[in-house]
């Protein structure tokens, strides 16, 4: 293999260090990640137990059965699928599983050391490093014979793999100190610094955002400015219509400029809109360059298209992406139950563009976000067994649901014929302890709550808690600085109430810091190491009401409690009722229950319902205005289980939104 042609710096990065999203020293963000984070027991800790000891390990012989890894080979040694149409898999991208795998394998190796996964990696890394062509040019498809590299730049994903490509290589070197990945990225990414720009081969954009936030990590983890330029260039040249729509082998539908994010220049743009895991990872590779240029003006239109995202196209879930045609956003306020499309990548994404958004402006709204769409949407693509996923997660599933061909379904399944969620679940779970925490040079700030520990620079805490299913996190100052610092604990956006103690007395400047009724609870002092900080969110469950342009679910409410959003699903209820036969009664209070022996320990909710009549049926399924002529039925109990948890016990119907007995 040649040695990478260009000088590249490379720190030796303490082993702390490890962890997506490293601003450089000169990046213009509000906070960092904290280098110091474990999470080390609790809700958080047993979903990355499940990750590490059964979805990471089974991740290689998954990519075997789909012929991810016999591609690889192929290329490496000639053995395998030999040309054309031998290439294993249905897409250009199935390399990119491959990279996501490797990704979260190093996120995970990075939090505890094993030698059996270090050897899978390596194995892995070799393979990719033998695959690689002289030049550079890493694609099995196209080395397969699967066409002309650079010339079908709407469907290739071929800067799409190029960017999970060095998100594990960066990845591997963050989490094991090794330059092997790394060298393999950095020759892509020369190579591709070679054909594209002004007046190169290609002066054109990718029909798949992602190199742009990974040449960013990229450029972090070598030093290598270029980087950051191809970055920018990228970035900067999409929105000018460059992908010729429908003009690449074998695709004749045309998605329109929006589907790839090609319509409008981010800085001009006003809406989220087109695929949904486009628009975001785009957005979260601006965040990078916004954080790394300082651009006001990039930032500002991130604010606005994050704004928008939350104001009119965001499930109560946090999922994203409510159209399946396309796997795209929807119009304003449409967000419908049943049809929600919101794939587990798109909430994958949205974690991963507001992370950066919280980095870079210091607020806590962005991780209000994260929380939701953490213990919502996108863990309900994840299930309990760690080995059945989720690919489109609807609020709504009809007893006998209909199946369009070419949709996904809503049945938990061991692996797709198009695989980016699971890989993608696995690195966002590996790397989970790192969206915890961060740090500015006044002190720490506590953006979710799970048991472990966070902090950097002599200024470190514990944290304990039983979140989500209580309220109470306490946190014991480890190390602490002869000086005074800062710490700063998220308030949710859904506590409406909440106490804050420091040593067991009032907590001084426990106060929100001017971003409305929620924000941050800042405690300044002269910390010393054992000062014990507890705060306490009270969370009674609570029925949500839509807002009533959200048509689609308008006269429903929906049972959440503390960052948890409930469903009712079939399995829970009396006699097998189908939730859709039922209305809730918002006049009950709600009851809540712990069940230790239910789907791995949950919290349940009790709300009083009405039935409809037995043997009712319509003949005409309305009525005059006013008046509620199938719902007078019996009252029953209705049992809310966390969303999350959804879909792990066979099929059966599920509602988020439950229509609401109307009082006349
Ligand atoms: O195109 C690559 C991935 O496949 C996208 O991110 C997903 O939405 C799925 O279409
Ligand atoms: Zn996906």
């Amino acid at each position: 293999m040649r040695p990478c042609p260009y000088f590249v710096r490379r720190p030796q990065l303490k082993a702390a260090h490890a962890g997506p999203v490293r601003p450089s020293t000169d990046a213009a963000t509000a906070l960092r990640p904290a280098a110091l984070a474990r999470i080390e027991g609790g809700f958080w800790a047993e979903r990355r137990r499940v990750n590490a000891e059964v979805s990471i390990p089974e991740g290689p012989q998954r990519l075997e059965e789909a012929g991810n890894l016999a591609n690889l080979r192929a290329v490496a040694d000639g053995s395998g699928p030999k040309a054309g149409s031998d290439f294993l898999g249905d897409f250009q991208f199935q390399d990119s599983d491959v990279y996501k795998w490797l990704e979260a394998a190093c996120w995970q190796l990075a939090d505890t050391p094993d030698p059996a996964l270090a050897a899978e990696v390596e194995r892995i890394v070799d393979l990719v490093a033998a695959a690689q062509r002289e030049d550079g040019y890493l694609q099995t498809y196209y080395q397969l014979g699967g066409g002309e590299p650079w010339t079908e730049l709407g469907w290739g994903h071929e800067l799409y793999c190029a960017g999970h490509l060095m998100q594990a290589a960066v990845a591997h070197r963050r989490a094991t100190g090794r330059a092997r990945l790394l060298d393999v990225a950095c020759r892509f990414a020369d190579h591709i610094d070679a054909v594209f720009g002004p007046g190169k081969k290609v002066d054109a954009v990718c029909g798949h955002p992602e190199v742009e936030t990974a040449l960013i990590e990229l450029f972090r983890s070598t030093g290598e400015r270029r980087y950051l330029d191809l970055a920018r260039y990228f970035i900067d040249r999409r929105g000018h219509g460059t992908l010729a729509a429908g003009t690449d082998r074998g695709h004749d539908r045309d998605p329109g400029p929006a589907y790839w994010q090609d319509h409008t220049p981010i800085r001009e743009a006003h809406e989220v809109t087109g695929h949904a895991v486009r628009q975001l990872y785009l957005l979260a590779g601006a965040a990078d360059l916004a954080a790394e240029s300082g651009d006001a003006d990039l930032r500002q239109a991130l604010e606005r298209l994050w704004q928008d995202m939350v104001a009119t196209k965001t499930y109560l879930t946090g999922g994203v992406g409510s159209r399946h045609d396309w796997e795209s956003f929807g119009d304003a306020h449409e967000l419908p139950a049943d049809r929600a499309y919101t794939e587990t990548c798109a909430a994958i994404a949205s974690v991963q563009f507001s992370w950066r958004m919280a980095l870079l402006t210091g607020e806590s709204r962005y991780s209000d976000l994260i929380e939701r769409t953490l213990f919502n949407g996108f863990l309900s693509g994840v299930g309990l067994d760690g080995r059945t996923w989720l690919y489109v997660n609807p609020l709504h599933l009809r007893a006998r649901p209909h199946e369009r061909p070419g949709d996904q379904t809503a049945h938990r399944t061991p692996w797709f014929r198009c695989a980016c969620c699971p890989p993608n679940a696995m690195r966002l779970l590996a790397s989970l302890p790192y969206y915890v925490a961060s740090t500015d040079a006044n002190g720490l700030q506590l953006h979710q709550y799970a048991t472990g520990v966070y902090g950097q620079d002599g200024f470190s805490v514990r944290v304990e808690t039983e979140y989500p299913w209580h309220g109470t996190v306490t946190v014991n100052v480890q190390d602490a600085p002869a000086e005074e610092r800062t710490l700063s604990l998220r308030l949710p956006a859904w506590c409406g109430d909440h106490t804050l103690t420091v040593n067991g007395g009032p907590a001084d400047g426990g106060a929100s810091d001017g971003q409305g009724p929620v924000g941050w609870l800042r405690i300044t002092r002269d910390f010393r190491p054992g000062d014990t900080i507890q705060l306490n969110l009270t969370m009674p469950p609570r029925l949500t009401a839509p807002h009533p342009r959200v048509d689609a679910v308008r006269g429903c409410a929906a049972v959440e409690r503390g960052p948890l959003v409930y469903c009712l699903e079939q399995a829970d209820q009396r006699g097998g009722l189908d939730p859709d036969d039922a209305l809730l009664d918002a006049a009950v209070p709600l009851a809540v229950r712990y069940r230790p022996d239910l789907l791995g320990g949950v919290t349940t909710i009790a709300a009083s319902g009405r039935l409809l009549p037995p043997g009712e049926t319509s003949d005409w399924p309305y009525s005059p205005h006013g008046t509620q002529p199938h719902w007078s039925g019996e009252v029953t109990e209705l049992t809310a289980v966390p969303y999350y948890a959804w879909a792990n016990r066979g099929a059966g119907a599920m509602r988020v939104w439950m229509p609401a007995v109307q009082r006349m």
